[in-house]
């Protein structure tokens, strides 16, 4: 498998964790955000959503979408599993994951850093403020979260590790680069914490990715 990636693409962070998790082999090739190769003809016709990540398999077309790619991970190789067992187990542990990628994630992502900055004008410590805003609530609602499910132990769910937690720590290592107070959200730091030195994951910071130089 081939991932398309960006050391500090939270959405290819996510699933660096998995893949590394789950002991596959693969191997990555960066498109630089900065650069704009994203949006490059290269790499649109690979993926024509023009974001990253995308994962490659020989002779298929790629697939995108970070939490379609997890819950692909998930069917072919079950074992470790990021999933616990039962319909609504499954959901609450995806429902922490959406936070992140469908509250936090689509308003805080380079694009609309770029809209808001070039279109609308916002001057640069305004779009950290909009970053930190939408951060903040989002992992506010992941902290109600968690208590109201009242399952999380080491991790978010129990002392499993899962896909909630494949999703937080990117989430928190964002927060933490644009300097978001987590002081309000003990429960999920602490997690996100563990989960971080977890060897999977630490593989996967983007510190220790060969385009972070
Ligand atoms: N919903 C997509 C979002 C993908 C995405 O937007 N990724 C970011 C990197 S973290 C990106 O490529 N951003 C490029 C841009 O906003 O122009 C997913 O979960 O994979």
């Amino acid at each position: 498998m081939i991932l398309y990636g960006y050391f500090r693409s939270s959405t290819a962070y996510r699933l660096r964790i998995a893949l590394h998790w789950k002991g596959l082999p693969w191997e990555g090739r960066a498109v630089s955000l900065p650069k704009g190769e994203h949006r490059a003809d290269a790499y649109m016709a690979l993926n024509p959503q023009g974001a990253l990540p995308a994962l490659v398999e020989e002779g298929q077309p790629a697939l995108a979408q970070s939490l379609a790619l997890l819950d692909y991970l998930e069917e072919t190789h079950p074992a470790p599993p990021l999933l616990p067992q039962g319909a609504r187990e499954r959901a609450m542990v995806r429902s922490l994951c959406q936070v992140v990628a469908c509250d936090i994630h689509p308003v805080t992502n380079l694009r609309v850093l770029k809209e808001l900055r070039g279109r609308w004008g916002l001057s640069e410590a305004d779009s950290v403020e909009w970053y930190r805003h939408w951060t903040a609530e989002g992992l506010r609602s992941f902290e109600a979260t968690l208590a109201m499910q009242g399952r999380h132990g080491a991790f978010c769910w129990g002392d499993a590790v899962t896909q909630a937690d494949v999703c937080l720590v990117p989430a928190v290592f964002n927060a933490r680069r644009y300097e978001v107070d987590l002081a309000p959200y003990p429960m999920l730091t602490a997690i996100a914490d563990r989960a971080a030195a977890l060897p999977a994951f630490a593989a996967a910071h983007p510190s220790r990715q060969p385009d972070a130089g």
